[in-house]
């Protein structure tokens, strides 16, 4: 597994038709709030062309790309925290995603209800962001009286969590979301087991009509309230339809879809990378990991025993194998080097685990 993004925002602004465009699964779309009410999860194949690249290279047996899991949860509505809507219970069932991408809509359509009457992406923003926050105010106010119970006990580990909470309570209750709060990384590993939402990094999906051309004043105004966030604009009812065409038709009609730049924008926020493996020619499959990680981390992601057994790694970059032709061909250029455990992985670095 690569890594996970729920999908959150309010009701009837098409997270299950991204979910299904995504997964080409068959879910509940309907044209009133709350369809979703049981979580949907999926996964989705990472595109990629240096895979591909590789593999020609390379012709193994197999090929196996890196993957997203998508969780489509059920809409958040204003005051969800006060137990509005469905209440906020569903926002737990993302605790465990890497990211959140929040679909905002900003298409207009008779017959099609928005719950808050009227399109307005800044504002929609903004109940999100109450209610994650108030789901993470929750989450930390639940967590404080057993922490202060053990404070008795000196433990410096307890009493540096719990001022560590504290002040997230304080934050929090002042809207401020945890990501905002210039944490350290010793903080974020700190407070990693209660997993807050605001914590994770977080992608905007506007979902519009049309191309992102259309002079509406709400686009406009809208992105410039988007000018500091990140944000990804896409047509969703026009990609959950190009999903169900077939590859010929879609070239046979000139139609493109945006949903790999839309899984590229997800790796992005992550900061992530690409390594690949090519088990000796047998196999030639690609791995998620974070920037900046070491050659041992990778090794751990491609077996638990690797990091322990580790000797050295043979790494070459992705184009120099594809200029080589061979992975013979890289070793009689000399482009395969040898590297040992401080080795810093790079994006795109094909490496053969020595162990
Ligand atoms: N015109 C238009 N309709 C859309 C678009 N995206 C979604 N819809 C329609 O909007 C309605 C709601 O879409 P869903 O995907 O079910 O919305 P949701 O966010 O999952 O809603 P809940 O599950 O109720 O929270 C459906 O009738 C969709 O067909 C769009 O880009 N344009
Ligand atoms: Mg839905």
């Amino acid at each position: 597994m690569g890594f996970s993004v729920g999908i959150v925002g309010l009701p009837n602004v098409g997270k299950s038709t991204l979910f299904k465009a995504l997964t080409k699964k068959e879910v509940g779309i309907a044209p009133f709030p709350f369809t979703t009410i049981d979580p949907n999860v999926g996964v989705v194949e990472v595109p990629d062309q240096k895979l591909e690249k590789i593999a020609e290279v390379i012709r193994p047996k197999k090929v196996t790309p890196t993957f997203i899991e998508f969780i489509d949860i059920a809409g958040l509505v204003r005051g969800a925290h006060h137990g509005e809507g469905l209440g906020n219970q569903f926002l737990a069932q993302i605790r465990e995603c890497d990211a959140i991408l929040e679909v905002i809509r900003a298409f207009e359509k008779e017959g099609i209800p928005h719950v808050e009457k009227g399109i307005n992406p800044a504002r929609d923003i903004e109940i999100v962001k109450t209610e994650l926050i108030m789901k993470d105010l929750e989450t930390v106010e639940k967590a404080l009286p057993k922490l202060e119970k053990e404070e008795k006990t000196g433990d410096k580990k307890t009493i540096k969590k719990l001022n560590l909470l504290k002040m997230l309570r304080e934050n929090l209750s002042a809207q401020k979301q945890v990501l905002k709060m210039n944490l350290g990384t010793e903080d974020f590993s700190l407070i990693k087991e209660f997993q807050l939402l605001t914590a994770k990094p977080i992608l905007y999906l506007l979902n519009i009509r049309g191309d992102d051309t259309s002079q509406s004043s709400f686009l406009k105004e809208t992105r410039e309230s988007f000018s500091n966030i990140n944000y990804i604009s896409l047509d969703l009812k026009f990609e959950e339809e190009l999903s169900e065409m077939s590859e010929k038709e879609k070239i046979e009609l000139g139609l493109l879809s945006k949903l790999d730049q839309l899984i590229v924008a997800c790796y992005n926020i992550l900061d992530l990378i690409t390594f690949y493996t090519v088990a000796g020619g047998n196999e030639v499959r690609a791995w998620t990991l974070e920037a900046s990680a070491n050659i041992l981390r990778a090794a751990e992601k491609v077996h638990s025993d690797f990091k322990e057994k580790f000797i050295r790694g043979e790494q070459i970059s992705w184009e120099k194998l594809v200029e080589s032709s061979a992975w013979t061909k890289a070793r009689e250029k000399g482009w395969i080097q040898t590297v040992g455990k401080e080795y810093v992985v790079r994006n795109g670095d094909v490496i053969e685990f020595k162990i």
